[in-house]
């Protein structure tokens, strides 16, 4: 009999308690510390490490409802999926995602490594730190892990069988509720639009019929278009980085949809540290390295990314119609036109729905803030709008430069 033999929520003691009993890291005898360390919005993360030597472990819990609200019951089975699909990107991706120790599918927790030599990226970000590395990285993990998991490259038959085995309905429902739905209609009364800025949400979000529709579409695509394993919440807090280094974290929103959905991520949450930076850095010369290396990464996210799903495309493409000539190409189209899309949702939910970020929200200046969100929000209505019109990097940036004219 053990403790741990039925499901309860751990406090740090407990998890020692566990880290000993469970895990083959620690002796008996070793003295560890545990201190809860997440920072997310759904589970607990506890880092726990043994004094007077280097070994240590991160320990996930997964709570029965959302750390951020009650509202949100969600099943437990998301780490089962977590732990999963980080040892299957570990397969596809290798060295971009943790090692997972161990899944216990009754304590419902994963124990995997400590990544504490690494720094959450939305933090280096907004300390304005420059990753030159990070472009390379994200596309190798993005293109490995969401083109190899298509109808492109896999048997139809075991991709259906991944689709059954990662369906995430709660999970996708916060997506479809926060990022679809409520910045364009809070039916839920859940928004935190900054008060100084309301009254034109009301007029440029709320009151857009023609962008209310886009965000129906595009809503219904992403609950009906199982195209590859997505991480499902792929901002910068869910990327852990050093100058050397990207480790992603946190796929519990993973599931089969939209392969957009992640490389759309990515790009606004540049774009939330774009704004960021140019709120907040006075030294012009600072101001001017620092934007331009992050409309280089925007740029280069985009352009590496189609060069590298083309060439990965080619070698490892299975279907008879993939060969046909032109599909890649017709196909890689329809996936940047997707990102372009969620680029928009995800600029719209972080400044006006439930779950913000630090990037915008830490903006002193009300000034500034209100000019950073008017920037982000203008650009983001081209982005899903116009959606169909983005082929390269260069569109994506030219969008961010036409808003912040506008709001000069
Ligand atoms: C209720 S969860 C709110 C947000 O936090 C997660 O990181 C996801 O982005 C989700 O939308
Ligand atoms: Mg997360």
């Amino acid at each position: 009999m053990s403790k741990f033999d039925t499901y309860f929520l751990m406090n740090p003691e407990d998890v020692s308690e566990y880290a000993k009993e469970k895990l083959d890291l620690f002796d008996d005898k070793a003295e560890l510390v545990c201190k809860e360390i997440g920072d997310g919005n759904i589970n607990y993360v506890f880092r726990v490490w043994e004094k007077n030597s280097d070994t240590s472990v991160i320990i996930k819990q997964a709570g029965d409802t959302a750390r951020i609200s009650d509202d949100f019951k969600l099943s437990t089975d998301r780490t089962r999926i977590e732990a999963e699909i980080l040892v299957l990107e570990g397969k596809l991706a290798p060295g971009l995602v943790p090692v997972v120790y161990k899944y216990d599918d009754i304590m419902n927790c994963c124990a995997m490594e400590d990544l504490s030599d690494h720094e959450i990226m939305r933090s280096a970000l907004m300390k304005h730190e420059k990753f030159p590395g990070f472009a390379e990285d994200i596309t190798t993990f993005m293109v490995n892990t969401l083109l190899l998991t298509t109808d492109v490259v896999l048997d139809h038959k075991e991709k259906k069988a991944m689709v059954k085995s990662f369906i995430n309905p709660q999970l996708c429902e916060i997506s479809e509720d926060l990022v679809y739905t409520e910045p364009f209609n809070d039916y839920q009364g859940r928004n935190g639009v900054f008060p100084p800025n309301l009254e034109w949400v009301t007029k440029e979000l709320y009151e857009d019929k023609a962008l209310r529709m886009e965000a129906a579409k595009l809503k219904f695509d992403f609950m009906t278009n199982a195209q590859a394993l997505i991480h499902g919440d792929l901002h910068t807090g869910s990327i852990f980085i050093k100058k050397d280094s990207t480790k992603v974290i946190d796929p519990e929103f993973a599931f089969y949809g939209p392969i957009g959905y992640d490389v759309g991520n990515v790009v606004a949450n540049l774009m939330f540290a774009w704004a960021n930076g140019d709120a907040t850095i006075e030294n012009p010369t600072e101001k001017e390295r620092y934007l331009s290396w992050l409309e280089e990464t925007i740029l280069q996210v985009i352009d590496l990314f189609k060069e590298k799903f083309l060439k990965s495309w080619k070698e490892n493409a299975t279907e008879v119609f993939a060969k046909e000539e032109g599909f890649d190409k017709w196909y890689l189209g329809t996936v940047i036109h997707d990102t372009a899309a969620v680029t928009g949702l995800e600029l719209c939910r972080r400044i006006v729905g439930l779950a913000q970020v630090k990037d915008i929200t830490s903006i002193e200046d009300e000034k500034a803030r209100v000019r950073a969100e008017r920037i982000c929000l203008t650009a983001a209505k081209k982005y899903i709008k116009n959606r169909e019109g983005y082929r390269t990097g260069e569109d994506f940036l030219n969008t961010l430069k036409e808003a912040v004219q506008q709001h000069s």
